[in-house]
């Protein structure tokens, strides 16, 4: 093998966001670029010589091409085995799957998430650990740290094509490479922790499910799970043939941009159950007929209905959630009698009180929802954990989901963002609302009076780092908040995300539209951070 070294500048802004680096498709393909981040991943980490690496991706465009120059890298720079996804594709929950099944050094997932596709759409990379999880903040720091130092990087000499279309093995330089099913063993991990004779006698007694797979990632692992493992008929997964640029959609499971799946659910004869996953397969979405769950719920009424999942059936050692993410977990935590950790947004927060077996349970209001069977949320699993829920107590999700309300009280919840702002006006919107915090303290506002505002930092009760500035939060009595922060995975101007919540244990209230109830606190929300007259924005782009 002729291995090359080529020099190289370091290239300003790779810089990984909440989850990796995500940039267009083609700033990706100028020169250099990918090479330039792989190598800065390869610098920042030590002693895997030798070692397994898992690659793979959301099938998105530029997927294939990317796994191909990674895979000469990855020789170059003395791995000793590299396990590829068959077509290189693998969800992120069955990457950190493999990874932790495989005892891998690490992975590296080659997705933009819920970010569009195609040649005009987005792109991303991601480093995970070995123990299935991304990245935490200071591999991440370090990988940028090299991206701006770098001056050369190493890559094998080989015009040969690694036919990724088969199973089977391959060797490049002195480095093996397996091309892997990853459905099959991520089936099989899904039948240890779920009662699959219940859902399958589920499915059996007519239960009627829709699976959107959004033409991304999870359509074969849909249609295997629950086509054919499960008993659903045949035509039960929609959009389930994955394509590169997800079939000009945007693989985001909301209800803006899963209307074909919305439309089913809330059309005349609808399923009794309803769900998507995104571009990688790590969110979801959850629907019952004529009714959405939103996923601050769909966290809490699954930690309150563990107990009835063979996995989780011993009890939960702990919940955690993500700051902005509503404090419905919390109240089942408390009455469960177990803690409850409130993260950054962003999955590698969670990493280590999983690694330390502090939570078996955690999730984020930005439709994910995860536990401590891997290191990353999963979109089919959460599907499987209601199916099992809904199969066991043998009522309709909206049924379920009043029931909680009725014990718990609600947590009316609202995010409402704004995408593709100009920075500076994003900027200039939380630096005003910065200035202003001092002086909100004690005053009320229709009716909420603020108790307490600050920049949300986050000590890691694990190893002790620090995360600061992590979105500004105005919480006010009676349970009510108003959370501010920009986006970190957007790949235009800036997303300015606005998350509002509030209380209500009044049961007759539990029934009417998030929109109207939160209406006051919204327009508060408007006011204090000005952001029609900031941005020049009078509504939100997407409201979930
Ligand atoms: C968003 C969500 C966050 C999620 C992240 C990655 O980040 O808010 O909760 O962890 O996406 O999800 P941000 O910084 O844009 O708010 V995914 O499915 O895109 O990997
Ligand atoms: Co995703």
């Amino acid at each position: 093998m002729t291995l090359q070294i080529i020099s190289t500048h370091p290239i300003a802004g790779q810089k990984p966001g909440t989850s990796g680096l995500r940039k267009k498709v083609t700033v990706f393909q100028q020169p250099h670029y990918l090479e330039n981040f792989v190598q800065s991943i390869f610098n920042a980490l030590d002693n895997f010589q030798g070692t397994t690496l898992v690659l793979g991706g959301d099938g998105r465009y530029y997927n294939v091409e990317a796994i191909q120059i990674i895979l000469k890298m990855a020789a170059a720079n003395g791995f000793g085995r590299v396990l590829v996804g068959l077509n290189g594709i693998l969800s992120t929950p069955a990457a950190s799957a493999l990874i932790r099944q495989s005892r891998a050094f690490g992975g590296i997932i080659l997705s933009a998430s819920h970010n569009p596709g195609g040649i005009e759409g987005d792109f991303g990379i991601k480093y995970n650990m070995g123990n299935g999880g991304p990245a935490p903040e200071k591999i991440t720091d370090l990988i940028y740290q090299c991206s701006q130092e770098i001056s050369h990087y190493r890559m094998i000499k080989n015009e040969t094509f690694i036919d990724l279309s088969q199973l089977g093995h391959h060797r490049l330089g002195e480095m093996h490479i397996e091309v892997v099913n990853s459905v099959l063993d991520y089936a099989e991990l899904m039948q240890q922790i779920f009662d699959f004779p219940k859902i399958q006698a589920l499915f059996h007694s007519g239960f009627r499910i829709c699976y959107d797979a959004m033409h991304a990632v999870t359509g074969p692992y849909a249609k295997f799970i629950l086509e054919k493992q499960l008993g659903a008929p045949e035509g039960s997964v929609i959009n389930g043939m994955p394509l590169p640029d997800f079939g000009g959609g945007h693989p985001d499971p909301n209800l803006t941009y899963a209307d074909e799946l919305v439309r089913i659910m809330y059309g005349d004869n609808a399923p009794d159950f309803g769900a998507a996953s995104d571009g990688d397969g790590d969110r979801n979405m959850i629907l019952g007929a004529n009714f959405f769950v939103t996923p601050s719920d769909s966290i809490a009424i699954l930690a309150a209905n563990a107990h009835l999942v063979p996995g989780y059936q011993h009890g939960l050692a702990g919940v955690a959630r993500s700051m902005p993410t509503s404090a419905a977990v919390d109240k089942v935590a408390e009455t469960l009698g177990i803690p409850c950790f409130e993260t950054p947004t962003g999955w590698k927060f969670f990493g280590n009180l999983l690694d330390a077996g502090k939570v078996t349970l955690c999730g984020e209001e930005s439709f994910g929802t995860g536990s401590n069977h891997v290191r990353e949320k999963d979109g089919l699993w959460a599907v499987l954990f209601w199916l099992n829920i809904l199969a066991v107590k043998q009522q309709s999700v909206s049924e379920i989901v009043r029931e909680h309300w009725l014990k718990y009280g609600r947590n009316f919840y609202t995010r409402h963002d704004y995408e593709a702002i100009d920075t500076e006006a994003a900027h200039r919107v939380m630096a005003h609302l910065r200035q202003q915090m001092p002086l909100l303290s004690k005053q009320c506002f229709a009716g909420y009076c603020v108790q307490h505002c600050d920049d949300f930092s986050y000590r890691d009760p694990v190893d002790n780092s620090l995360s600061e500035n992590q979105g500004l939060r105005i919480l006010f009595d009676h349970q009510a908040r108003i959370i501010f922060r920009l986006s970190g995975t957007g790949t235009e101007g800036a997303t300015l995300r606005v998350y509002i919540e509030a209380m209500s244990n009044d049961n007759a209230e539990h029934t009417q539209d998030t929109q109207h109830v939160l209406a006051p606190l919204i327009k508060v929300a408007n006011e204090l951070a000005k952001i029609t007259e900031l941005t020049g924005r009078t509504e939100p782009s997407v409201i979930t």
